[in-house]
């Protein structure tokens, strides 16, 4: 017999059964993968015993061999038995523990959070006009060209339409020359609500609009609240009732209100509001030095108008029979003017510093 042989037996006699009460003494996964690495391990007792295998003769090659890897097998095994062991221990332990109440309070409270002060006003908003009797929509903010700009009478070349302050979108799949895009004002309500029902109708609406804007006063997306009303014999004088009933409630009664000439494509005749400046309302002889409204002692707030016959016509209203009056205005505009915060990027960094202040 070789000295390899005889060396090999002997090795494998050595390790016996050892191998079982090692691993039947480690508690826990790692010593147990510890105790396999001491015997099938790099400088393990079985792999420095397999080391011999290279000089046994070839005779003897077969026999001895499938004694190695019998006693190999057996230890993979072993440990696998006693791996499975441990892991239904710690489960069994699991179960038994004392239940982990899960709706037990933490020790610390949890601060309370508030809603964002944008959504606050624009709740507020919808609810002074909700109050005045306007029944509330909603509309997309992924928008056909056509109820953005075409059906309010935009021309087709109005600077408004122009790639420059429009986030286009384009439409996998759709129709070639369908023209999508990021509504810029929430007026596309106005088409959509006119062209799915009949007067008499007063509608409020409010939400995110996109424009290419980006300083102190303008962000990309900001919010619009959006209203009107459309029945028989409607009149400018309703439109200064409704929205001078509203600013007296946002701002407190007695607060100025005027209307300016403007426009815009789809009211005629149209108009934009200011209202008292609510920072050097006293008079108190600050108003020159006044930053909001510089000076001027007015603060726009909102633009407005008579629906123009163009718009009904295109959303099927007979405009010899009917009229109505919409107007849109900023949030983020009313809640700078009501906190008195410069720079209209602090709604969106959302930084809990600047929004605990509310
Ligand atoms: C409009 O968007 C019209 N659709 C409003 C309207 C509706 C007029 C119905 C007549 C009838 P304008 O572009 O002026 O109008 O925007 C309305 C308000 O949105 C502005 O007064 C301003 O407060 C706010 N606004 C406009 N651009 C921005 C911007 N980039 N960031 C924040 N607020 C903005």
């Amino acid at each position: 017999m070789s000295d390899a042989v005889t060396e090999i037996e002997r090795g494998l006699a050595a390790l016996g059964e050892s191998f079982q009460k090692r691993f039947a003494e480690a508690q826990d996964e790692p010593a147990l993968r510890h105790a396999k690495a001491e015997v099938l391990g790099k400088k393990g007792d079985l792999t420095a015993v397999l080391k011999r295998m290279a000089a046994v003769p070839p005779e003897h090659k077969k026999s001895v061999g499938e004694r190695v890897n019998e006693v190999k097998a057996s230890v993979e095994r072993a440990f696998e038995e006693r791996l499975a062991a441990l892991h239904r221990a710690r489960r069994e332990a699991d179960l038994n523990a004392p239940p982990f109440d899960l709706t037990l309070p933490g020790r610390v409270p949890a601060p309370r959070g508030h809603v964002h002060p944008l959504t606050r006003v624009r709740h507020e908003i919808l609810d002074i006009f909700r109050s005045l009797g306007f029944e509330v929509a909603w509309g997309p903010e992924v928008e056909l060209w056509e109820n953005n700009f075409e059906k309010l009478a935009f021309p087709p070349d109005h600077p408004a339409t122009d790639m420059q302050d429009t986030f286009w979108v384009r439409v996998d799949g759709g129709a070639p020359d369908a023209k999508v895009l990021l509504r810029t004002h929430t007026s596309n309500v106005q088409v959509r609500e006119m062209s799915t029902r009949k007067p008499p109708m007063a509608v409020v609406s409010g939400g995110p609009v996109y424009r290419r804007d980006d300083d102190v006063t303008h962000s990309p997306m900001f919010h619009q609240i959006e209203g009107f009303l459309v029945a028989e014999r409607v009149s400018f004088a309703e439109l200064k009732g409704v929205l001078t009933a509203f600013a007296e409630r946002l701002y407190g009664e007695g607060t100025p209100v005027r209307f300016r000439p403007s426009y815009f494509p789809f009211v005629e005749p149209g108009a934009e509001v200011d209202v008292g400046c609510v920072f050097c309302r006293a008079d108190d002889g600050s108003r020159p030095a006044c930053r909001v409204c510089k000076g001027t002692g007015w603060l726009e707030i909102l633009g407005c108008g008579m629906v123009h016959p163009d718009v009904f016509r295109h959303t099927g209203i007979d405009p010899e029979t009917y009229t109505g009056f919409a107007f849109g205005l900023g949030v983020e505009r009313v809640a700078m003017l009501r906190y008195g915060i410069p720079d209209i990027r602090l709604f969106f960094e959302n930084d809990p510093r600047f929004l605990a202040q509310f």
